[in-house]
């Protein structure tokens, strides 16, 4: 897979170099480029951003250095695509804005079967809107977002697309096994886990672990993962398929939807005003 960057702070993306993703990218299986969009600016002060139109806080990022940048990852990824992927390869552009599509382990795999990803990096209030558009007219165009809150760029939501997609790649983990069994794969959390030793500041490990009994660490497991999916996540709750959960499921969702009981991490929901 070819992916590119365009950011104002390329060394954000140097955490891409590290542990299974810098490996991926030793090994070939990931190309990753990263421009710094000030390099398509002409004028001494190599400036990015201007005052928005129609006013109001902050400054918008300037279209004419995004329009040299998109150009240049068109033809550098063409070029190392040659062969791979046809004359007329485009890449699939994803922009991080709280405004964005939510990322989600679906969309990670949809993203993780194309041959060539760029991302556009906005800061201050956002890039404007034409660049979008204009990229649009030849290339697919997708705004993402991690979630409903506000980082100061797109660089950090980058580091984790990039993540979650690239680990997806074939190769690039060495357990297949441990992509499946994941959360997220089945609409359910993952299960609490636990190691050595059995007692640890007076919490022991749940006994059916250490049990033996195959069945029944499996069934336990399975609870917990209900369980927890209804406390911590009750959209996720809600979603669940029927056809995907099995009587003892179904039991273990009612009991815990009609006692939530101690939900362990969970604040206390905020105070609704009226
Ligand atoms: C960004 C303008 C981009 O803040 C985010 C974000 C939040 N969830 N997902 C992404 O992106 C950075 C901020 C302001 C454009």
């Amino acid at each position: 897979m070819r992916i590119d960057v365009v950011t104002i702070f390329p060394e954000y993306l140097d955490a891409l170099r590290l542990s299974l993703i810098g490996r991926a990218r030793e090994q070939e299986l990931l190309d990753l480029q990263v421009h710094d969009l000030r390099d398509f600016t002409h004028d001494r002060h190599r400036t990015v951003d201007d005052t928005p139109y129609g006013g109001g806080p902050g400054m918008v990022m300037r279209p004419e250095p995004w329009g040299e940048a998109l150009d240049h990852v068109q033809a550098a990824g063409r070029t190392a695509l040659a062969g791979v992927s046809g004359e007329d390869a485009t890449p699939h552009l994803l922009v991080p804005s709280p405004s964005g599509v939510p990322f989600t382990q679906q969309l990670a795999r949809e993203l993780a079967a194309e041959p060539w990803l760029a991302f556009a990096c906005g800061r201050y209030e956002g890039i404007d809107e034409r660049v979008l558009d204009d990229a649009a007219q030849r290339w697919r165009v997708t705004p993402v977002s991690l979630g409903d809150y506000v980082l100061n760029g797109g660089e950090v939501a980058v580091l984790a697309v990039v993540e979650a997609v690239a680990r997806l790649l074939p190769g690039v983990i060495g357990n297949a096994q441990s992509l499946v069994e994941e959360s997220h794969e089945d609409g359910l959390l993952e299960y609490p886990v636990y190691t050595k030793p059995a007692s640890w500041r007076g919490l022991d490990v749940p006994a059916v672990l250490l049990s033996g009994h195959h069945g029944a660490i499996a069934r336990w497991r399975r609870d917990e993962r209900v369980r927890r999916t209804a406390r911590r996540r009750p959209d996720l709750a809600a979603a669940l398929d029927d056809a995907a959960l099995d009587d003892a499921d179904r039991r273990v969702l009612a009991d815990q939807q009609a006692d939530p009981g101690s939900a362990r991490f969970l604040p206390e929901p905020p105070a609704v005003a009226d």
